[in-house]
């Protein structure tokens, strides 16, 4: 690593101490923006790397609340509001016991860099809970929700900071937490994205992410005269995202051949379609977050406390949550001659399997991946500050759009001189660009 590279790293590394999440996605950031970085001594000046690295706000608070048996509980909430030069604070709310302020921090500093590939103008934020909502009731869910946004409703706003959903955190999640908002600041306004259709959600909100982690794949083999067709795809997790992606990846020809849980994997080697997919909404509705289910009801096998990695299939795409594949499962995926990986979740992979991948075969990371799913919250915002409803055609269009000029950013940033492209450079000097610039537009502040 370059001595000064290391030196910046050190620094960062001296004021979070432990937060080993943030520092892997600062340190993936800063090695690959440094030689832009250096070109353009004005950012330097400017300081804009020290100042990006730190959040503008972090708010932590207590999050009270009585369950079903009458027992009071204890959770701590927060939301972390890292950068607002292009927009208003814009992520998702996660909610599960894994939740620590270092991975809200990862996670707010790549919304930053992901909101800005997507063009539109949103600033980069995130927050969440280590709440479990493994085995609450749905009233348990509701209290928890209303007590969680009795604290958030006076941090946020349209024109603030617009929370929206993330692991643990869908549709009726965000309905309770827009009713509790509503009801305290006496105010209807798109103060979440995810709303359901009937109170301000956008047409195609819920498959965003996995559409948009498919129309970038299409784009990754289009460029090598390549497509989806016939080829198998290994997904992890079977959530929103993994829900978008099997149907709009089986939608284009390919056959989606293994899901998994907290529990193990699924491999199913017909492919899951239609009713199988549909049969993910009511796994996930029963707050169990198992997926054996589906191994007993379409007579697959069920590979117990398994990752889905050590199957041949040509294309991977993690869909769960960060860090969940290794070096060892790339190495495996490349032997049984998978071509590409990209990541659906917000760094799914570890930093090594990702400079394995990129080395190796084609890889994509998440803030460029799944940018669909906050694009279209973007678009939602539009709607509803315009108190208009755009058509399906349209906001899929958008997506499509954007999709395709975020993979256009990411060659142009990104083609290295053997003409190979480094997607997780071009993303990140992609969304750099953008807020550095508008940071240094706005002062010191
Ligand atoms: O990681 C993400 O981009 C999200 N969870 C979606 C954020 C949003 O504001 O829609």
């Amino acid at each position: 690593m370059d001595a000064k590279i290391k030196e910046f790293i050190d620094g960062v590394r001296m004021k979070n101490t432990g937060e080993d999440e943030f520092l892997q996605a600062v340190e993936e950031v800063v090695e690959t923006v440094w030689d832009f970085y250096r070109e353009n001594p004005h950012y330097q000046k400017a300081k804009i790397l020290e100042r990006m690295t730190e959040p503008e706000r972090v708010i932590m608070f207590r999050v009270p609340w009585v369950d079903d048996s009458g027992e009071v509980q204890v959770n701590r909430g927060y939301r972390v509001e890292f950068n607002s030069a292009i927009g208003p604070y814009k992520g998702g709310l996660r909610f599960h016991p894994s939740v620590t302020l270092s991975g809200l921090k990862f996670l707010g500093f790549e919304q930053t860099f992901k909101n800005s590939l997507t063009s539109l103008p949103m600033g980069g934020g995130k927050g969440g809970s280590d709440f479990n909502p493994k085995g609450k009731s749905d009233n348990e869910i509701m209290r928890f929700c209303q007590a969680f946004m009795s604290e958030l409703y006076r941090h946020i706003g349209p024109n603030t900071d617009v929370p929206a959903g993330d692991i643990g955190v869908g549709g009726r999640e965000i309905g309770y937490l827009f009713g509790q908002y509503k009801k305290l600041k006496n105010e209807f306004t798109g103060v979440l994205t995810g709303k359901g259709q009937e109170f301000g959600g956008s047409l195609i909100r819920p498959e965003a992410t996995g559409f948009g982690a498919i129309y970038f794949v299409r784009e990754m083999l289009a460029l090598k005269g390549d497509s989806l067709k016939g080829k198998t795809i290994a997904l992890s997790g079977f959530g929103n995202v993994a829900w978008g992606a099997a149907i709009k990846a089986v939608e284009l020809g390919g056959k989606v051949v293994t899901l998994s849980g907290p529990d193990g994997y699924i491999y199913d080697p017909e492919g899951v379609s239609e009713d199988k997919i549909e049969f993910l909404l009511e796994l996930r509705a029963s707050n169990q977050d198992i997926i054996q289910p589906y191994a007993e009801r379409y007579g697959v096998e069920f590979f117990e406390g398994k990752k889905p990695w050590e199957q041949k299939v040509d294309i991977a795409i993690p869909c769960a949550i960060q860090n969940e594949l290794n070096e060892e499962d790339c190495k495996t995926l490349i032997a049984n001659g998978c071509e590409l990986i990209a990541e659906a979740s917000n760094m799914g992979c570890t930093a090594d399997a990702a400079f394995l991948a990129t080395e190796k075969i084609a890889f994509a990371p998440g803030k460029a991946v799944n940018a669909g799913g906050v694009a279209v919250s973007g678009l939602e915002m539009s709607q509803n500050s315009m108190r208009l409803n755009w058509n399906e055609q349209e906001v899929d269009q958008r997506l499509n759009d954007i999709m395709n000029n975020i993979h256009k950013v990411c060659v142009q940033y990104g083609t290295e001189l053997n003409g190979k492209i480094n997607y997780i450079k071009g993303a990140n000097v992609g969304g750099f660009v953008k807020v550095a610039d508008a940071m240094i537009a706005q002062g010191v502040v």
